[in-house]
């Protein structure tokens, strides 16, 4: 290794050990957000749409690791170039990213700022220090200048302590990155666990004024290992946002206003909501983004305040044909107002599952609409709900060529056999999930390799709103089958056959897998 790229070295190096301290302190301090997701923050709308939805699409939820991953390659990059220009320049540069992580800091909601900007100045000195004391060990004569002279005699010593030398800061180099691993992971680790603090400190929440039964066993089936369950638990239920990290929101400074085109704007604190009429509904959410045969989608107990209380306090105003939902963030979901009218009896939600909302899912509370995806309707963090024309604004994903209207569409999957699985021959089970959360689900069909529609048993519907399972069980024998699946809604439609992609307004198409069947 010359000298340059030894340098270059020392530069990465000290730039992940301020990156790692920068990671604990944001794991220790409340209100110190994660440089690294800030900066990844700044950097999204960047990211051209097209981009960004490939990037949901393919890695889901680890998009955001995909964003944070490239952010610390780039930072780390800066760093070598640091290394280069000596203990200098190479401070000047490190200062000049603490000055971007603090904009980026300062940018993301909900953080300290004195906090925040003695944290990295602690990092700005850490990365400093890191470099000076690698620059200092690096071997006096760069090695391949060394080399590229002619050999002068006795040079040889010269060159041995040199070996050494170069060692021996390869050595504290290789120290100093792991020492900085370890110090990132536990900042990770801190930042994960306070996530989890938060939550289960959050109130208990009241009883509802109209609470739902426990699932009865004719609702769910209990005896088919690998179906995804009727109510999915919180720890397991899809998670999509554009949020890097997850807004932490003190309920006792958070409100929810009614905002716009109404006759009177209110605002209500969190005590306030719990005041009100809660109820519970079992509601499928789904994420347009969801594939054919896609996990995107789960069903939930939801316990909140009926959207139309919360609207009849403020009173809507004629015209006023757009429901706009504020997220702390600045995310933005739209819908025509008349739907939160029409019966379907929309959720400003607080609890989910028995629980408070946890964080990723929106606490305290968000916006549930049945039958809509959760693009135009499902505002997590939810802070203002803005009554305004459909004309006057389109929320966030309107722009990036997502429809304006967000009808979920009927769908249905197979869990059992997952895809590519091997089977003996004989009696095989099929199950899995059917939605269709405007009308609810009349009847289910599975088909192998394009022979008869078979009947499936259906559970009871917890709701309309809600997903059934299904399952069949079906003699196949030995070869490879295709196994496809279609629903009726409770309108009597079909299922659309023809494939269409998520975008822009939700896939259609029926679900199929293929089965090895092994002679029994
Ligand atoms: N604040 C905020 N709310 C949001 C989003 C978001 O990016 N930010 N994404 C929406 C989308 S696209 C979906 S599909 C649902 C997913 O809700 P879940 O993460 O609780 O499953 O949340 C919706 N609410
Ligand atoms: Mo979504």
């Amino acid at each position: 290794m010359g000298g340059r790229r030894l340098a270059a070295l020392a530069g990465v190096v000290a730039v992940a050990a301020a990156l790692a301290v920068g990671e604990l302190l944001a794991g220790l301090v409340d209100g110190v957000p994660s440089l690294v997701t800030s900066v990844g923050a700044v950097l999204v709308p960047f990211v051209p749409p097209a981009l960004e939805s490939w990037a949901i699409q393919t890695f889901g939820t680890s998009d955001k690791a995909v964003l944070n991953a490239g952010t610390v390659v780039l930072t780390l990059a800066v760093g070598a170039v640091a290394g280069v220009r000596g203990p200098r320049g190479g401070a000047r540069i490190i200062g000049v990213l603490g000055a971007v992580g603090l904009m980026a800091a300062l940018a993301s909601p909900l953080r300290a700022p004195a906090a925040t900007l003695l944290a990295i100045g602690a990092v700005v000195a850490v990365g400093v220090l890191t470099l000076r004391r690698l620059l200092r060990r690096l071997p006096a004569t760069p090695a391949t200048e060394a080399s590229d002279a002619p050999a002068a005699g006795g040079d040889e010593r010269a060159e041995q302590a040199n070996d050494a030398s170069r060692r021996s800061f390869l050595t504290a180099a290789v120290g100093a990155l792991a020492a900085a691993g370890v110090v990132a992971v536990a900042g990770r680790a801190l930042t994960r666990r306070r996530a989890g603090d938060i939550a289960a400190a959050a109130r208990d929440l009241p009883q509802p004024s109209r609470a739902l039964p426990p699932v009865q066993p004719a609702q769910a089936f209990s005896d088919v290992e690998g179906l995804t369950p009727i109510l999915v638990p919180n720890d397991r239920f899809y998670r999509i946002d554009t949020a890097l990290s997850v807004p932490r929101i003190d309920v006792d400074t958070w409100s929810l206003r009614i905002t716009g085109m109404v006759e009177e704007e209110v605002e209500l604190t969190y005590d306030d909501l719990l005041g009100m009429r809660l109820v519970e509904r079992d509601v499928t959410l789904s994420c347009v983004s969801n594939e054919v045969g896609g996990d995107l989608v789960g069903n939930a107990r939801w316990l909140g305040v009926p959207l139309v209380d919360v609207l009849e306090l403020a009173g809507v105003q004629d015209g006023a044909s757009q429901l706009v939902g504020r997220s702390v963030d600045g995310w933005t979901a739209g819908f025509p107002t008349e739907v939160a009218f029409d019966g379907r009896e929309s959720l400003v939600a607080v609890g989910m599952n028995g629980e408070p909302l946890p964080r990723q899912h929106g606490y305290p509370a968000r916006l549930v609409v049945p039958g809509l995806y959760g693009y135009v309707s499902a505002t997590k963090w939810l802070t203002e709900i803005e009554l305004t024309t459909l004309e006057a604004f389109d929320a966030y994903w309107v722009p990036r060529g997502w429809s304006k209207l967000g009808p979920v569409k009927m769908s249905s999957r197979i869990d059992v056999p997952r895809s590519g699985a091997s089977v003996p021959a004989g009696a095989t089970r099929f199950a899995g999930v059917a939605w269709d959360p405007a009308v609810g689900v009349q009847a289910v069909e599975l088909r192998i390799d394009d022979g008869e529609w078979v009947p499936c048993e259906t559970t009871e519907p917890l709701a309309d709103t809600a997903w059934v399972q299904w399952k069949v069980d079906v003699d196949l024998a030995a070869g490879d089958h295709i196994a496809e699946v279609r629903m009726t809604n409770a309108a009597g439609d079909l299922q659309v056959q023809e494939y269409a992609p998520p975008r822009p307004d939700g896939a259609t198409g029926w679900h199929s897998v293929r089965v090895r069947v092994r002679d029994a």
